[in-house]
């Protein structure tokens, strides 16, 4: 840290106004509400130990850090299972959910990690991060992925909320019948239709079959989350009943954004609960440069950091900012968020200067005095300091209010 970059000395309130990315802006107004710089590490090995950590922990944090590969157990299911239901803890207790997946290949290959696959990441984790040593346009790879997906789901959210358009909940496990089956109503459509033509009456929809073959196109992802919205619309269950053709076909004529940002909901009581004092998160992801590295002998030279820096600001409405050891903001209008893993508070009573050891296997610790006051970070991420604690939500506790005071010291 040079120079005292003017982030140092402004309000998380103050950079929520300016920041260039939603869901920073966003974040900020959340960590300003509930005065938390806390990002919980949610390094647990089951779904159970995940879920049942993030409800008693979410209270005192903005940011749930998952590693979703070490978790057995994750339910892939897209309305009932682990992202699913994370999500609705997210709304609950108002963070945000960081994927920690440190994507890095080529720009291709990464588009398909974090839109398909069995995680399908990009539908649950609002923040992911990456590894940027395949050069920079894996950074505009990952970018476009999210704007298109962005657009599909706000094109199809609000096509099930105008229409109610039944549909499966079986999507995943019938997929390749689902799209048979789909293909033989859509020919018989289309044939009924051109005999309601030839015997002089409107057909159902003018662009039936080729609007139809767009929708098929369009794979079994936006019909699925548009089912999530029905849901939430009429209260009730998807039935499993195939959808009418002719009414998918009508409203994908049209395109206009979603009315709510959620992506996700399960059906369990409470899984509606919203954080009260701020609005759901918008609908935008967000990604994190990892641009430093709290491991002893990282191979990271500061010209890859500087990548990272100049890769941020090439793409300010998707990075939102970086896992760094210190802040990296330096031209004036930089006003990335920056989280920092490596944070460790010594025993209640013990001394807080003193020496923090590391975890015997490369990782460096650091106290939050240090990472937010002298680093100038904005969010230290804390994993084993917590878990591993007799008591997770009182230690959060303890970290949140020791963070949140370096943060306002940091102001004076
Ligand atoms: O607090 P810990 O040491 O139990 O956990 C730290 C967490 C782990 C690491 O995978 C992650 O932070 N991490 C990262 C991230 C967030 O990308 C970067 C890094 O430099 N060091 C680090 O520990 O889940």
């Amino acid at each position: 840290m040079a120079d005292r970059h003017a982030t140092l000395s402004q309000t998380f309130a103050e950079r929520a106004k300016t920041a260039a990315h939603p869901l920073t802006r966003y974040l900020f107004r959340l960590m300003d509400l509930k005065a938390s710089n806390l990002c919980l590490s949610a390094d647990v090995t089951t779904a159970r130990e995940l879920l049942a950590l993030a409800d008693k922990v979410g209270p005192s944090i903005v940011v749930l850090k998952t590693h979703y590969d070490l978790i057995s157990g994750w339910d892939y299911n897209p309305q009932t299972g682990t992202g699913a239901k994370l999500a609705a803890l997210a709304r609950k207790h108002g963070f945000l959910i960081f994927e920690d997946r440190k994507f890095v290949d080529i720009g291709k290959t990464v588009q398909m990690q974090y839109t398909a696959g069995t995680a399908r990441i990009i539908d649950w984790a609002h923040i992911t991060n990456a590894n940027i040593d395949a050069g920079k346009d894996m950074v505009r790879a990952m970018a476009e992925a999210a704007a298109k997906w962005k657009e599909r789901i706000n094109y199809e959210v609000k096509t099930c909320v105008t229409v109610g358009t039944p549909v499966s909940d079986q999507f995943d496990e019938a997929d390749e019948a689902d799209e048979q089956q789909q293909q033989e109503e859509e020919e018989e459509q289309a044939h009924a239709g051109g005999q309601a033509q030839g015997q002089g009456q409107a057909p159902a929809s003018s662009s039936s079959a080729h609007a139809s073959a767009q929708q098929r196109d369009d794979k079994r992802e936006p019909r699925r989350l548009a089912a999530q919205e029905q849901q939430s619309k009429e209260g009730k269950d998807v039935d499993g009943r195939k959808g009418s053709i002719v009414s998918i076909t009508t409203v994908t004529q049209s395109f206009e954004p979603a009315d709510s940002p959620r992506l996700s909901k399960t059906h369990e009581q409470g899984d509606d609960a919203v954080f009260p004092g701020i609005e759901e998160a918008p609908a935008d992801r967000g990604l994190l440069l990892l641009a430093q590295m709290s491991s002893k002998g990282c191979l990271m030279t500061p010209a890859y950091t500087q990548a990272c820096v100049e890769a941020a600001r090439e793409h300010k409405s998707f990075v939102m900012g970086f896992v760094a050891q210190q802040s990296l903001n330096a031209a004036p209008d930089d006003n990335f968020v920056h989280m920092t893993p490596g944070c460790k508070l010594p025993p209640p009573g013990e001394d807080e200067n003193g020496q923090l050891e590391g975890d015997g296997l490369g990782q460096q610790y650091n106290t939050p005095d240090k990472l937010v006051g002298v680093c100038g970070t904005d969010i230290v991420i804390v994993g084993r300091g917590i878990i591993s604690a007799a008591d997770p939500p009182s230690e959060a506790e303890r970290y949140r209010r020791k963070a949140w005071k370096a943060y306002l010291a940091r102001l004076a």
